[in-house]
């Protein structure tokens, strides 16, 4: 397949002036019938005319009410047409029954949905399906399906149908469809101008009593867009829709998201903070797509990190102002390195901005997403609150209803500060993560830091030039206070130093404050200063840092068999915990270990080779040196972390049961699994249930609470799917893939459903351990299911595949062993285009 190119960007030849469509809703065989106006473009180099199409039977065509037979060619028709505004008509054939893939119109227990980003618009009527052509649409739904919605405001219904109308310009993949039996949670907002907004979140029947919390979040979500970003909602009614297949998390639908059940339906009883607090980070983000997004789009997919980083930068604004204490950004940064680090550091390896892709699909990235959103960050880091908050005013004055670049972006940026981002769009253009080595010199009163930036070479791109990096910086006195307030270095040198002068003492550095740009940061220190950084830092994201650096330091000595510092990481961690200045949030972040991929990825860049099993070994028995010391302090611990309160999903509370986990699980390798048992009976919410559960699992006495947790939750999907993939992750590596593999034969297995088969799968692929055992059976067994998964659902198994993309880091025989998973799953008959792309570039 061909790949597509920035460079060969063409504006459309025909824009649309507005768009009718009329539903007739069968099971196989539903009639899309569409009446659209199209003009010329001034801007066009031609007039060819070409709709896109695909799975599409024609019935009819007409032009300005003559009928005519279109040319039907591959990805869609082309037609003679007037050198003038017409009216394009056609009825087309539909089968959304036959829909696995869930892109377009496709069933979902019975229900109708659609999800037309990035091109799913074609799979449902032929159109220009790009976003830089945008309209207003109407829909006309009919059926027999109680509930019948489209984006927009309702305008006319009556019984088997239901007119829907969106004055709003918006691109094709915007557009949204449900009709089902659906039952509503109603509210509404009142908005900064004082409009009385309706609010809908509509489920399947008996979901009712999930529905509160995400609504209660989106209005939260619409105040919070107001009061930051000036932001107003600009219809009569906002709905969102659950829906249980379905690929990603949520679709931002103008007035018409669609989710995941899995990022929308929360209680106590079913879900865990950490469902809570992603369920409440979704909401804002699809409603603040809403501007950045559906008022102001993208003009091609190349910018979508344009939308995408802007609007995930936004929701983590929103969720650090949800939940104080900076530990969601501590959250945000172990996802970036878990996410996008890794993908930075393989074969998948992309620019924010892309120069060329084959499926869009497979771009919907780490990259694109969260490393967006660091850039944004920085930008803000840069040029400061205010001209943030200027530029961003100027941004939507100027580019509302607008179909914009990531030029256009940094543009209004530069206007409105008068900085030269030049160099800055590097951080766009640019892929693989910066490394930022540091040296200190101390002449007796100034204190001079060096830093030197690298970056290794990404696939396509061996020489990089330096970037602009926001280095923020503080500096702690002797006896820990802080000398140096906050000051952000800007690095723009591959070489460069910065001194502080007259200090009354040798000062210790906290470099990267708040992780402040999205770098490796390399600097050898001993491991007093770690725990003097951990005890004493004011940057809660430094003070974490510090700890992690520490157990790091601890686990790649014990791997390469050098001296452990294990007695400085004890000692720090034990003071840490004994600080009650510090959250129980904060405490429980601070006792979880580095991640073995992270380490696998440490030792790789050290140049040893990784050895999963041996990663494992070590993080296990350091998890037990722990435990161990802080033995005496866990009672105390434990008692201090009980919630007396009823339920709440609220930070603080989270923090305790957080807290309250990590010390169950050191208590169950001292008292092998009685105090996670009584935990398991006991608790009141899913939290503390799975947290349990997990526990008992590790110590392999979980097989009645998981026949308990079964019987007592078979009936709901969502907590059947933590059933799964707490049986995987928690599997010892031996028994990964086997267990996976045994789970794909119980009766509740569904492949179709991208939320169970990533339950069993993605788990299969985060135990590391597991997946990368020297057998080779979970790659065989993933590179199996991909292959059987792809024809069905070409962008799941695709995403899938990318649990390979560290294979350079293993020893031989792993690597041999991956390569023909990989050889094997790209030979396999009719291979999708997402997934071909995927292990091409994976192998390449
Ligand atoms: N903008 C959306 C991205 C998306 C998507 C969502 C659901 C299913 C398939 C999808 N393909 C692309 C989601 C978001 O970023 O908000
Ligand atoms: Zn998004």
């Amino acid at each position: 397949p061909q790949a597509i190119r920035l460079a060969d960007y063409a504006p459309p030849n025909w824009l649309v002036n507005e768009v009718q469509l009329t539903f007739r809703l069968a099971p196989r065989a539903t009639r899309v019938l569409s009446r659209i106006r199209f003009r010329p473009n001034p801007e066009a180099g031609g007039r060819a005319f070409f709709l896109h199409g695909e799975h599409l039977k024609l019935i009819r065509a007409s032009v300005d009410g003559a009928e005519i037979s279109p040319r039907l060619v591959d990805g869609g028709l082309e037609a003679d047409v007037p050198d003038a505004p017409f009216t394009w008509e056609a009825e087309v054939e539909i089968d959304p029954e036959a829909n696995t893939a869930l892109e377009g119109l496709y069933l979902s227990n019975g229900m109708y949905c659609t999800q037309c980003e990035a091109e799913g618009f074609r799979r449902i009527t032929f159109y220009p399906d790009r976003p830089d052509v945008m309209a207003p649409f109407t829909v006309r739904i009919e059926g027999p399906e109680p509930v019948l919605l489209s984006n927009g405001n309702p305008t006319a219904s009556g019984a088997g149908w239901a007119e829907w109308t969106d004055p709003w310009p918006k691109p094709a993949y915007l557009f949204a469809l449900v009709a089902g039996d659906l039952v509503a949670l109603e509210d509404s907002f009142t908005t900064m101008s004082g409009r009385e907004v309706t609010l809908k979140l509509w489920v399947r029947p008996g979901d009712e009593h999930k529905t509160e919390f995400a609504m209660e979040a989106l209005k939260k979500s619409m105040r919070w867009d107001e009061e930051v970003y000036g932001r107003e909602y600009d219809l009569d009614i906002f709905q969102i829709v659950a829906v249980s297949d379905f690929n990603m998390g949520a679709m931002e639908n103008k007035g018409l998201n669609i989710f995941n059940t899995s990022a929308v339906l929360a209680s106590p009883d079913t879900s865990t903070d950490a469902n809570f607090e992603r369920i409440e980070a979704i909401v804002a983000h699809e409603y603040f797509h809403n501007w950045t997004g559906n008022r102001i789009t993208c003009r091609d997919w190349f910018q979508l990190s344009l939308k995408e980083g802007l609007t995930v930068f936004r929701d983590q604004s929103f969720t650090a102002d949800m939940r104080p204490g900076g530990v969601s950004r501590i959250e945000d940064v172990m996802a970036l390195r878990g996410r996008q680090f890794r993908e930075d550091n393989g074969p998948l390896a992309h620019q924010v901005q892309p120069d060329s892709f084959v499926e869009i699909n497979n771009f919907y990235t780490a990259t694109i997403y969260e490393k967006g959103a660091e850039v944004i960050r920085m930008l803000k880091t840069l040029v400061g609150d205010a001209a943030y908050r200027d530029a961003l005013d100027l941004y939507f004055a100027r580019h509302d209803g607008e179909a914009c670049t990531i030029d256009d972006w940094l543009k209004v940026f530069e206007d409105a500060t008068g900085r030269d981002l030049a160099q800055f769009r590097l951080w766009y253009k640019q892929a693989g993560t910066p490394r930022l080595d540091v040296t200190e010199d101390w002449d007796g009163a100034n204190y001079t830091l060096t830093f030197r930036q690298h970056m290794p070479a990404t696939p396509g791109q061996n020489e990089k030039k330096p970037m602009v990096i926001p280095i923020a910086t503080g500096l702690l006195g002797p006896n820990g206070d802080e000398v140096v307030p906050t000051t952000v270095l800007e690095m723009t040198e591959a070489e460069q130093s910065f001194t502080f002068e007259g200090l009354a003492a040798r000062p210790v550095p906290s470099i990267l404050r708040g992780f402040s740009a999205p770098v490796i940061l390399n600097r050898e220190t001993s491991p007093e200063e770690r725990a003097f950084l951990l005890a004493h830092d004011t940057d809660p994201f430094n003070k974490w840092e510090a700890g992690r650096a520490l157990a790091k330091d601890v686990l790649i000595a014990m791997i390469t068999g050098e001296e452990p510092p294990l007695a400085a990481y004890l000692g720090a961690l034990a003071a840490m915990l004994r600080d009650e200045g510090q959250s129980p949030a904060f405490r429980a972040l601070a006792l979880r270990l580095p991640g073995e991929d992270d380490i696998a990825q440490t030792l790789f860049d050290a140049n040893v080779t990784p050895d999963p099993a041996r990663i494992h070994d070590a993080a296990e028995t350091l998890r037990q040196e722990v435990a161990e010391h802080l033995q005496d302090m866990l009672p105390r611990l434990a008692a201090e972390c009980v919630v007396a309160e009823p339920f709440a999903p609220t930070g603080e509370q989270a923090g305790q049961r957080a807290l309250a986990l990590e010390v169950l699980k050191l208590t169950t390798r001292l008292d092998g699994g009685k105090a996670a048992a009584a935990m398991f009976e006991s608790a009141g919410n899913m939290t503390l249930s799975l947290g349990a559960l997990g526990c008992l699992l590790d110590a392999e006495k979980g097989e009645d609470a998981l026949a308990a947790f079964a019987a007592k939750w078979q009936g709901d999907a969502l907590v059947m799917d933590k059933w799964f993939m707490m049986q995987v992750v928690h599997a010892a590596p031996e028994k990964a893939a086997a267990t996976a593999e045994a789970l794909t034969a119980h009766p509740a297995f569904n492949m179709k459903n991208p939320n169970r088969f990533r339950a069993v799968f993605g788990a299969l692929a985060m135990n590391a351990a597991g997946f990368h055992h020297a057998s080779g059976k979970g790659y065989d067994l993933l590179a199996d299911w991909i292959i059987r998964l792809d024809p069905l659902n070409p962008q799941i198994a695709a995403r899938m595949s990318s649990a390979f993309e560290t294979w350079k880091r293993y020893d031989a025989d792993r690597q041999a062993q991956i390569r023909a998973a990989l050889e094997r799953i790209k030979a396999s008959e009719n291979l999708s285009r997402d997934t071909g792309e995927m292990v091409g570039r994976i192998l390449a």
